[in-house]
């Protein structure tokens, strides 16, 4: 089955908002903010709510700059996330039940303590690029196998 998620990754240079996961799915790793899209919700629209669900904060700029799609080895699910960048918003990042906001510089991105797929694709994000991929990892969460490419159009 495939899952439509969201994640937004506020970037205002030379800085980004990350979350610490506290609980479910990814727990541990530092995050963009983002979830599942609600039936009948737009993407852009889920993507604002779940920013302002996990951090407290309104965006003012969002564009989607990246589609991923992850699938585990032996699994039916494929989470298809809609990457977003923010690059203004109002309110001031908050701690929540389920993230930890910290800002952190894009010269110190903790990449080994986020999602593996990440050190991929951040260099295209931080870079202004527009990209597609696609993630295959073992039980693990290790990448098996990849493709990720820029695009012109998202
Ligand atoms: P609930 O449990 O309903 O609160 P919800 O907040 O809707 O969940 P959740 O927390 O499962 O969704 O969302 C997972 C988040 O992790 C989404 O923003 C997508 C993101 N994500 C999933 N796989 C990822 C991966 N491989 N790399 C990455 N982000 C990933 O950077």
């Amino acid at each position: 089955m495939k899952k439509i998620m969201t994640l937004c990754v506020v970037h205002i240079h030379p800085h980004v908002l990350l979350g610490m996961k506290k609980r479910g799915f990814g727990m541990g790793r530092w995050n963009g903010f983002g979830g599942k899209v609600c039936v009948g919700e737009d993407i852009k629209e889920a993507a604002e709510r779940e920013l302002f669900e996990e951090a407290s904060i309104r965006a003012r700029d969002l564009e989607r700059v990246g589609v991923v799609n992850f699938q585990w080895e032996n699994k039916p699910d494929i989470l298809e996330v809609h990457i977003f960048r923010v690059s203004d918003f109002t309110g001031e990042p908050k701690e929540g039940e389920e993230m930890r906001p910290e800002w952190f510089s894009v010269d110190t991105i903790p990449f080994h303590k986020m999602w593996p797929d990440d050190a991929h694709w951040f260099p295209l994000f931080l870079a202004g690029k527009k990209f597609r991929g696609d993630f295959l990892f073992d039980e693990k969460n290790a990448i098996l196998k990849h493709s990720l490419f820029e695009v012109e159009y998202i």
